[in-house]
């Protein structure tokens, strides 16, 4: 079945090439071969593939990403160090999925137990007053209206996926320092 899938990816480009037609009567299968990986459970004493911390010992929303080629997810301990990863220009051009906890479905410090959503589609709250794994923390929602309900309670602005950048995390170690 790998073998199979690993084959039509690589014949599908190739009989695009030739007829219009067969390009869209394959989108379909094509999309079932880039089908999305299911995200992993994060064990107790798994490491933090950034930073190096106990992933599940800290609060917060964690996230895992998976990569072009790639077998096993990488792990991140925080939405904050999965965005450090997946931003370097390096790793930026691998990423293929990004997985990140919905914060609502699970109290902040037993994140873990939250369910993971498609980082892509989630709506980010940066600046709020809870702490994660690194401090200041990005909380991860799957719906608008609970990102609204937690910066309402704890502050902070909403952002969409492609809202964060560089400076977004820059300024979440500025707040790091003005809090201590
Ligand atoms: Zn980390
Ligand atoms: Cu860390």
């Amino acid at each position: 079945m790998k073998l199979m899938i690993n084959t039509l990816t690589k014949i599908i480009p190739f009989i695009g090439l030739f007829s219009l037609a067969i390009i869209s009567g394959c989108s379909q299968e094509q999309q079932e071969v880039t089908a999305a990986p299911e995200p992993v459970i994060i064990q107790n004493g798994e490491e933090c593939d950034l930073c190096g911390m106990y992933i599940n010992r800290f609060p917060g929303p964690k996230g895992q990403v998976f990569e072009r080629g790639g077998l096993t997810a990488k792990r991140f301990c925080s939405t904050r160090d999965l965005f450090a990863y997946a931003l370097q220009p390096e790793h930026q051009h691998r990423v293929e999925h990004i997985y990140v906890h919905d914060v609502a479905t699970a109290p902040w410090d037993e994140q873990e137990k939250a369910q993971y959503i498609d980082a892509k589609t989630a709506i980010f709250v940066t600046g709020h007053s809870l702490k994660g794994a690194m401090g200041p923390a990005l909380a991860s929602f799957s719906k608008q209206e609970d990102a609204e309900k937690f910066a309402a309670e704890f502050g902070g602005e909403l952002l969409k996926f492609s809202d964060i950048d560089i400076d977004t995390l820059s300024a979440m170690s500025h707040q790091a320092m003005h809090h201590h």
